[in-house]
């Protein structure tokens, strides 16, 4: 199929979709960053071959088969498989320097590389940020967005309404919602990956939870070699790519079926982790 074409069909079918989504499932299996992993995204869909898949971002940048695991993500997404949130790493902001550009049109050698970026761009710019789970989970690349100067919590329904240019995005709630992370202090700080970004404590993130009516945040984001943790108890973090510079983590998933978060390990094939939702 033609690429233009696939990410074209993509971005309308975002566009109609909306920033927040609101999905039920019984059974899902909810996917962290995979960077250009395409082996272990392999793994993951064969695992769990014919079940529905949510995505929580990064699928470019830093492994060589970004487009790859982009391409796989969005057919899934076109076939009504999947659900597909967006990164950080979706965003030209990072691109240029993060390895994708150059694995398009360096590597790969795609003719016209870049106009496919500027169709990929322009899809970017209409992904989901973050997906309500059965009323009870949220799904977000990096987590909550603080409202400066309060820095309280940013509810739901503002993400969904952002102003600003969404290609980087400008928005300063959808930008945090993408690059935050939680942190064991108890309301917030700085973030070391640069201005305008944030840490969220406990406090935040039980307010959030509450106004909200939620029991807990999957999100990815943050690297970690274990693939896996959480921050009081309610913020999961799953990591799930092993490529270039992850080499040496243990890859993982977050199934939520029924009422229970399980936390899989991709190489052992076992549940390491079981949380009641
Ligand atoms: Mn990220």
């Amino acid at each position: 199929m033609d690429l233009r074409q696939l990410f074209a069909d993509a971005r309308r079918k975002f566009e109609e979709g909306g920033l927040v989504l609101d999905v039920e499932e019984d059974k899902l299996v909810i996917v962290g960053d995979l960077h250009g992993d395409k082996e272990t995204l392999d793994l993951v869909l064969k695992r769990w071959d014919g079940g529905r898949f949510l995505f929580l971002g990064d699928y470019v940048d830093r492994g060589n088969k970004g487009l790859e695991v982009l391409t796989t993500v969005v057919k899934l997404y076109l076939e009504g498989k999947a659900y597909v949130l967006r990164g950080n790493h979706e965003s030209p902001l990072m691109n240029e320097d993060g390895g994708f550009m150059d694995e398009l049109c360096l590597y790969k050698r795609i003719p016209n590389c870049g106009e496919l970026y500027g169709d990929i761009e322009r899809m970017f710019a209409v992904m989901p940020v973050a997906a309500r789970i059965n009323g009870a989970v949220l799904a977000v690349h990096g987590g909550i967005p603080l409202k400066e100067p309060s820095m309280e919590p940013a509810s739901i329904a503002e993400l969904a309404k952002p102003s600003g240019d969404l290609v980087l995005p400008e928005d300063p709630l959808i930008y945090q919602a993408l690059w935050n992370d939680p942190c064991d202090c108890e309301a917030h700080a700085p973030s070391p990956r640069g201005p305008g970004i944030w840490l969220y404590g406990r406090g935040p993130t039980e307010r959030f939870l509450k106004e909200e009516g939620l029991k807990a945040i999957v999100r990815g984001h943050l690297y970690v070699s274990a693939g896996y943790v959480s921050h009081h108890g309610v913020v999961h973090t799953v990591f799930t790519s092993r490529a270039g510079p992850y080499k040496a983590v243990r890859p993982k998933v977050a199934v939520l079926d029924g009422g229970v978060l399980q936390i899989y390990d991709l190489l052992s094939n076992e549940a390491i982790r079981r949380v009641e939702i």
